[in-house]
């Protein structure tokens, strides 16, 4: 039975899953199980120095920090701990299965290591949520305006884009030092086979991919001062990446040759292969530390009403366009638990929730999308605040915090659903929840209440399972007639625990509208 290694390296953990592709009567289907998880984050770093950082660096440090002053700590990825957590998981899928007709790997967005001349990593990545990019995409417009940026490429303004973090990173001994820079799922590719790409679904997240050809914006970075030769060679989700390196491949136990396949290597491209739709007219939420909302097309929607609205045309599996908004998602929720747990207070996830069902709906709503609720820091602080600030009591317990944070992301969910809807001029009739957030029963439900639409929920491992379709086709195990994105959901679809929710019981639409107008003033 054919069987692939998953990498999917989320913000909040990393896990190696084990798809086999097995015979069934109405066709093949795919069974997940998984081998590896480890724990992912950022990990703060004080500079020695405080000059050490490039021109985004004018708030960090400054130039009087002395010794035991240091700079501001930089916020980076512990890349290494994650290619371990790949390695220990490659070991363990093998001694499951034997032989692995592959491995693919998709990671979360943006965020890149740097290689030197000889191909060697100049320092950790810098994880997104590091604030090294304040006030970049102002500088980045007054030479490329906003307007232009978005006409090519399509991307929302995110600070963290990769092309605000290269600019921000101009000056840098480490980026005067760099030959490549790789994202994460690349890099670690380039790592197991020698072989360095930029996939294109991770590559239209750089803010330096044109959105209608696909192919890099060299007269862009020229004009922001990027050598656009840093930027690998773009390659499309399924085609054969290279093969692991002998040596680790017998480090990991592994007997034969082991493929690697290039597949939607940003997890959110992953995940919306994975979308267990029927029909064209659905809406996803790739529900995790980020909730990504929309729609896939079949071409770039890059209207000034689309830019306004702050919606991205990353690209998808088979030149799809995934038509999206960022919504702050389940961090917000994450973030609080810790902030908790460091004071010492309790806080268990399902207990939370179950309390937070109880909690009467849409008592307080904040802008969950605010950009305060970006860096790591006390969210229920700043959630407290953002209350107060449009005229509301803030919550007074845990559990209201937790509800406050539900129903908020939901009326985000609304607000993006009949947004993308009406910039792509699409029909919407089912919205389906992917990822981590499906086992949150009270938030789907908030969900199908908020959108006035059925919610189907599932896979919860989203992207682990459109790695795996994607990995499989590529490899040929599948039937001739699994060609398009259609037949591949189908074949993911086989055997999903899916769960339904309809609106029902919950707040009416007016009551959401006037939740609405209390966030947005
Ligand atoms: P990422 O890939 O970004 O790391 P995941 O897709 O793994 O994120 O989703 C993580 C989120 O899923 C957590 O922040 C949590 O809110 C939610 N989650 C995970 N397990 C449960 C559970 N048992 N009940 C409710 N929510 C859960
Ligand atoms: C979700 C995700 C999202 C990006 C963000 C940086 O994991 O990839 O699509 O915008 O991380």
């Amino acid at each position: 039975m054919p069987a692939f290694a998953a990498v999917d390296l989320g913000a909040s953990s990393g896990r190696v899953i084990v798809g086999r592709v097995l015979p069934g009567d109405g066709g093949p289907r795919v069974e997940l199980h998984e081998v590896n998880r480890f724990a992912n984050g950022p990990v703060a770093v004080p500079a020695v120095r405080a000059s050490g950082r490039g021109a985004g660096a004018a708030s960090s440090g400054g130039p009087g920090a002395g010794p035991g002053q240091g700079g501001e700590p930089t916020l980076h990825w512990d890349v290494l701990h994650l290619y371990r957590g790949v390695l220990d998981g490659l070991r363990a899928a093998t001694r499951d299965v034997g032989v692995l007709d592959g491995v693919g790997i998709d990671s979360w967005a943006v965020d890149h290591g740097l290689l030197d001349a000889d191909g060697v990593l100049l320092g950790n990545p810098v994880h997104y949520r590091d604030r090294r990019t304040a006030g970049i995409p102002e500088k980045v417009f007054a030479t490329v305006p906003a307007e232009e940026l978005y006409a090519r490429t399509g991307l929302q303004v995110q600070p963290f884009n990769t092309v605000f973090q290269l600019v921000a990173a101009q000056g840098t001994a480490q980026l005067a030092a760099a030959r490549r820079a790789l994202l994460i799922p690349d890099l670690l590719g380039a790592w197991l086979t020698g072989v360095e790409v930029a996939e294109v679904t991770n590559a239209s997240t750089t803010g330096l991919l044109d959105a209608t050809t696909r192919t890099w914006a060299t007269d862009l970075a020229a004009r922001l001062g990027i050598d656009a030769t840093l930027l690998a060679p773009l390659r499309d989700a399924g085609t054969l990446l290279g093969h692991v390196h002998d040596e680790t491949r017998t480090d990991v136990g592994h007997r034969a040759p082991l493929p690697v396949w290039t597949v939607g290597s940003h997890d959110t491209a992953s995940a919306v292969v994975a979308v267990p739709a029927t029909d064209d007219d659905f809406a996803y939420i790739s529900c995790g530390t980020w909730s990504l909302v929309g729609l896939e097309l079949s071409r770039p929607v890059l209207s000034e009403a689309g830019r306004r609205a702050n919606f991205t045309n990353e690209a998808g599996v088979d030149g799809t366009v995934r038509y999206l908004r960022n919504v702050m998602g389940l961090w917000v929720l994450q973030e609080s638990i810790r902030t908790w747990n460091d004071a010492g207070l309790p806080a268990d996830l399902p207990d939370l929730l179950a309390a937070a069902a109880r909690v009467p709906a849409l008592t307080t709503v904040v802008d969950i999308d605010a950009p305060e609720l970006l860096p790591p820091g006390d969210m229920p602080t700043r959630i407290a605040a953002l209350a107060v600030r449009t005229g509301q009591s803030p919550p007074q317990s845990q559990a209201e915090t937790v509800r406050c944070i539900l129903d908020s992301l939901a009326l985000a969910y609304r607000r993006a659903v009949r947004e993308a809807a009406t910039l792509a001029d699409r029909d919407v009739r089912v919205v389906h929840v992917v990822g981590g957030g499906v086992r949150n029963e009270l938030l789907c439900r908030l969900t199908a209440d908020a959108t006035g639409l059925p919610v189907v929920a599932g896979p919860a491992e989203g992207a682990a399972l459109g790695n795996v379709l994607v990995q499989a086709r590529a490899a040929g195990v599948l039937p001739g007639d699994v060609r398009d994105l259609r037949d591949l959901r189908r074949v993911g679809a086989r055997g999903l625990d899916l769960r339904r929710y309809v609106p029902g019981d919950g707040p009416s639409a007016a009551q959401w509208d006037a939740a609405e107008r209390r966030v947005l003033g």
